[in-house]
């Protein structure tokens, strides 16, 4: 997979080599590359914002840095990944945005190239997301019902919940299907040795071998977990 990040603040996204991501990076599986928007801009300043027309407060970023980031990125000339010739997928994150849930990071994670381009600022010029659409898919998307101060640690977040689901960047896929929102309930709680631990035991069904009662425990605590933390995953 093929993943962009366009920012004023590339080095945020330096974490993003680490670890398990920085591992699929080096194994080839997923090529991630971040820009600075401003390398994009002509003036001495390097000015990626403006006033808003029509007043406000705050600034809103200019369109042109991004037209010609779009370009480069995804343009008909772009030197991008065309093993389907599957249009790109180009993402700004915005608490205006649809929700980020596990099934968005499924659905993006089948994608051959992404795109990411973090707002600062009151946020973009509008004309920006329709020059976009005609490149690729746009998609507006929010981490939840709050608000950051920009894009980059919403991005971060996105591309680790992506990047951890293609195949081959997570060692044991098994790993990948019994944990909180794969199967719409939270996990089921975990214990390790030593079984008795500050005078407190792990639960005796767990150190019982009876698979069948450890399946049918575990489901239990998920429900009991899910209806006492997120009712709303029941639909209650
Ligand atoms: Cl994606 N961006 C910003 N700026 N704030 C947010 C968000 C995104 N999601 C939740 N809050």
């Amino acid at each position: 997979m093929r993943v962009d990040v366009v920012s004023i603040f590339p080095s945020y996204f330096d974490g993003l080599a680490l670890s398990l991501l920085g591992k699929a990076r080096d194994a080839g599986i997923l090529d991630l590359r971040v820009h600075d928007l401003r390398d994009w801009t002509h003036d001495r300043h390097r000015t990626v914002d403006d006033t808003p027309y029509g007043g406000g407060a705050g600034m809103v970023m200019k369109p042109e840095p991004w037209g010609l980031a779009l370009d480069e990125l995804v343009g008909v000339s772009a030197d991008a990944p065309a093993v389907t010739g599957e249009r790109p997928t180009i993402i700004f994150p915005s608490p205006a945005g649809e929700l980020f849930t596990q099934r968005t990071a499924r659905e993006l994670a089948m994608r051959e190239h992404l795109v990411f381009g973090c707002g600062r600022y009151e946020g973009i010029d509008e004309r920006v997301f329709e020059y976009a659409a005609e490149l690729g898919e746009v998609r507006l998307i929010s981490l939840g019902d709050y608000v950051l101060n920009g894009g980059e640690v919403a991005v971060m977040a996105m591309v680790e919940a992506i990047g951890r689901l293609i195949p081959g960047v997570v060692g044991n896929p098994e790993s990948l299907v019994e944990e909180s929102h794969e199967d719409g309930l939270l996990e089921y709680p975990s214990y390790t040795k030593p079984s008795v631990w500050r005078d407190r035991a792990v639960p005796d069904v767990l150190l019982s071998g009876n698979h069948g009662a450890i399946a049918a425990w575990r489901r239990e605590q998920q429900l009991e977990r899910t209806r006492a933390r997120r009712p709303d995953l029941l639909g209650e």
